[in-house]
């Protein structure tokens, strides 16, 4: 059938005109001669949505016609970044049309327009982004999906830099109105705190147990729609947002507790209200547990409701929905379904536990043990009493088998145990996970191995199919299409246009290697970009930058792992070299830095201060001038990556081997033809295998070293004394060179790098420094450079999140395409 008007769904620039018009005027409520920037923005966002609903309508129809495995993508992120660009990317409206539309309204150009939208910064860094990467490839892939998460309405802080210090500001995304989310009021769930749980026995005879909860919140569905790239299949994003209940509030009004029920109502619409911004540590904080509780069950009802509506008895669940736990984040999960399983459905302990087996699995994103999630035993149970009863009953049943498998071996229960009894109690989320999901994976070839032999040998033991790899990817819609026109035009002239959906074609580039024309074309395309972002860059910071010079760039969250103090030792390094009149034959560099730290980390943030007090000293600096620039670009989010990714000559992926899971910057960055200098670490060796050694920069001690030499005991300061360079550089911070006279500010940071220097930055110096000797020799051969950014960008095309989606399809969730038919 026919889901809309078709007048009020076509693609061309008079109906995206009259569109605008309409919502201008009925929508909005303004006149078209008045209209701000941001009017427009909004307009044209509700007339790419009204072409979006024809869709969306047409596929939730399309599986409640005809059912189909779902995938449930369970995230407590979804970094989802601008939508009107990629929607209007996937729907196959051109900037030209848009622009046609936008001119009536003397609009010049669509930038303007996107210019002016707020993104959602609804998670924090590499595993948010992943989630929205994913989204939009099943779409496009045309898989049946969901995500569900949270609707926070203060998403990831804003970063100032004021005196070099990083300020953080609330995230008001939502002040302007946005126009992609559609409330479901009428879908809300109710979800219940705290309290206690009882016995009872019910009409049968049967001895059951619930919840009564002390507390309950309403989660009210937000639904986003998510596109595929020129398919019908537009899936769903449903983020909850927490809202108080009604019934509550009745009894409180009615004894007359006016304010106690008010209280509550705050209390409960707090839920959703801020995005936890710490990635990477776990402070074990109340509301975050609560946070996760809520999404996590009001998805989960969702799940089993949808059933319900088409008639399907609970015992198909498993061939339905694929329940996918972004880390730890939701695995809260497996105890909710196995309550609602039990104490609302009434199924048998066996039956409810085989449903869950067989419907969840579990991607793991770190192995740092301060990023394992763990709850204080108290705590939990004061806040979910029942889930702690069935975690208990759970791990009672699982150490069973353990005994029956390792008998005597009390160390490897205590290892294995859901509860971690050593000290204060608690409850330790990946061993829950890990014990219900049928599969297990890590998010690159060298993570997922270090999962199966480090964190979890004996899990791998019990269950060694259990435990698979599937390496991220990213969107080549956004990374390249989007946020790269200059090159995509390259590659549809010499690819041809399906490389957007099938990246391997990308080698085909891999003929014009060696094509002189081609390759200045190449490089000319990256200095065009580079010219856009310097233009930024002085808009930003005021200061100038060459963008013939070598763009060498580092954007990631602050982490001492990832070690942005040494890509900073570094630079003071190539400004010393340049004051001692050694700079013969040193390109020009500038090098750019962006991120934000956790706002209680106090390392990371003078890591920020660092970084900019170094640049505060070089930039002003004659004898650096047109030799080298240090920039931190303030606020790095979507969509200042979209700027940076594509305008970058060299990626810096310098984490400690073993500490980064994955990345996904680096992949954005091959793809843009940046090369890699970079340690055998996460999804690097994938890309440094693939794009072949010759064509990236390695440097750095490997995992096993760095073992070796964790255990044979690390003294930093003995390697201070054999650099000279490394020397100095410490020497010039400890005398405040970087910090106006002040020789106390880095103090922390000089004495953490030579007493203990727990991620191994002075031992990987001085490879690290030869390596950039190797660049800066590449770099000045521009047409050899140029070949091996053609190359990163042909032999990427692994890295595309369609190909990710297509393994988890594959190995762990058993879904399948299923394309959208529209009738009219
Ligand atoms: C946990 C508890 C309490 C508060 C916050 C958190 C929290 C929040 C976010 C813990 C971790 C995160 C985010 C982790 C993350 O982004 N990990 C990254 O995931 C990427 C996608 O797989 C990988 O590429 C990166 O290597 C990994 O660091």
């Amino acid at each position: 059938g026919c889901f809309a008007d078709p007048e009020r769904a076509g693609l061309d620039a008079d109906a995206v005109f009259d569109g605008m018009t309409e919502h201008l005027f009925f929508t909005l409520g303004k006149l078209a001669p008045t209209a701000s920037n941001h009017d427009l923005y909004m307009a044209l966002s509700y007339a790419v949505r009204d072409r979006l609903m024809t869709r969306y309508l047409a596929s939730l129809e399309a599986i409640r016609a005809r059912p189909h495995k779902t995938v449930a993508y369970l995230s407590a992120e979804f970094l989802i970044g601008p939508q009107l660009n990629s929607n209007l990317l996937n729907l196959g409206i051109s900037k030209d049309i848009a622009e046609q539309a936008l001119r009536r309204f003397r609009i010049e150009s669509l930038d303007q327009i996107l210019e002016v939208e707020e993104e959602p910064g609804l998670g924090n860094g590499g595993l948010g982004r992943l989630a929205a990467c994913y989204m939009e490839s099943l779409a496009s892939l045309q898989v049946p999906a969901i995500g569900y998460g949270i609707r926070y309405e203060f998403g990831i802080f804003n970063q100032l830099i004021r005196d070099g210090w990083q300020v953080e500001v609330t995230d008001k995304w939502l002040k302007g109105g946005w126009p992609w989310e559609l409330p479901q009021p009428e879908e809300a769930c109710f979800v219940g705190f705290g309290g206690r749980t009882e016995s009872y026995t019910d009409g049968k005879g049967n001895y059951r147990s619930r919840w009564i909860p002390s507390e309950h919140a309403i989660g009210i569905p937000h639904d986003v729609p998510v596109l595929g790239y020129r398919v019908n299949t537009c899936n769903r994003l449903r983020l909850w947002r927490a809202d108080a209940t009604e019934s509550f509030d009745f009894y409180a009004f009615n004894i007359g507790d006016y304010y106690g029920a008010v209280e509550e109502k705050v209390g409960s619409e707090t839920l959703s209200k801020v995005l936890y911004p710490n990635d990477g540590t776990d402070e074990g904080r109340r509301l975050r547990l609560k946070q996760q509780h809520f999404f996590v069950s009001c998805s989960l009802q969702d799940m089993l409701r949808s059933l319900g509506n088409r008639g399907i008895p609970i015992e198909e669940f498993p061939n339905h929905w694929t329940v996918q736990l972004n880390d730890t984040h939701p695995a809260i999960a497996v105890a909710e379904l196995m309550r609602l399983l039990i104490d609302e459905h009434y199924l048998d302990w066996d039956t409810a536990w085989d449903i869950t087996t067989r419907s969840v699995a579990y991607t793991n994103h770190t192995l740092l043990p301060e990023a394992l999630e763990k709850w204080d035993l108290t705590r939990f149970r004061s806040l979910l009493p029942r889930h702690l009863e069935l975690i208990y009953e759970i791990n009672r049943r699982f150490l069973q088998q353990v005994r029956l498998r390792y008998p005597g071996n009390d160390a490897i229960q205590r290892k294995l145990s859901i509860i971690d009894e050593d000290g204060g109690k608690a409850v330790r989320m990946a061993n829950l996970a890990t014990i219900a999901a049928h599969h297990v994976n890590g998010v690159a070839a060298l993570h997922s191995d270090l999962l199966k032999r480090q964190l979890m040998p004996e899990f791998a033991e019990i269950w060694p199919e259990k435990f698979t790899n599937v390496t991220n990817g990213v969107t080549p819609r956004r990374w390249v299409a989007l946020a790269n026109p200059a090159l995509s035009r390259l590659l549809d002239e010499h690819v041809g246009p399906e490389w957007i959906t099938n990246m391997e074609l990308l080698t085909k580039l891999e003929e014009r290697q060696h094509d002189t024309a081609f390759l200045e074309q190449w490089g000319a395309t990256k200095l065009s970009v580079k010219r856009k972002l310097a233009g930024y860059i002085h808009r930003q910071t005021g200061v100038l930058v060459d963008p013939s010079s070598l763009f060498d760039v580092q954007v990631k969250r602050i982490h001492e792992y990832k070690r942005q103090h040494l890509n900073a030792l570094q630079v003071i390094t190539h400004y010393l070299r340049i004051k001692n009149g050694q700079a013969e034959g040193m390109a020009p560099r500038t090098v750019i830095f962006g991120g934000k730290a956790a706002p209680g980390y106090y390392m990371a943030k003078l890591i920020i201060r660092f970084i900019n007090g170094i640049a505060e000293t070089i930039n002003a600096d004659p004898d650096m001038e047109g030799r080298l620039r240090v920039v931190f670009l303030p606020d790095y989010n979507v969509k200042l990556a979209e700027q940076i990714y594509p305008a970058s000559d060299l990626s810096e992926q310098v984490s400690t081997a073993g500490k980064e899971a994955s990345g996904t910057g680096n992949m954005k960055f091959a793809m843009n033809g940046a090369l890699t200098i970079g340690t055998l670490d996460g999804a690097n060796v994938e890309i440094r295998e693939r794009v072949g050694p010759e064509n990236f920069f390695l440097f750095g001690k490997t995992e096993t070293e760095i073992m070796e030499l964790q255990t044979n005991g690390y003294r930093p300061r003995q390697i201070v004394e054999t650099l000279p360079e490394l020397a100095e550089a410490l020497r010039l911070i400890g005398l405040g060179h970087f910090s106006n006279g002040d020789g106390e500010l880095f103090r922390p940071l000089l004495d953490n790098l030579t007493g203990f220097d727990p991620f191994f930055v002075l031992a990987d110096f001085a490879d690290y420094l030869r390596a950039q000797d190797e660049v800066n020799q590449a770099w000045t051969n521009r047409k050899q450079w140029n070949r091996m950014s053609l190359l990163n960008t042909a032999r990427t095309g692994f890295f595309s999140s369609d190909r990710s989606i297509q393994d988890y399809c594959q190995t762990i969730w058993k879904a399948e395409p299923f394309p959208v038919e529209i009738t009219c």
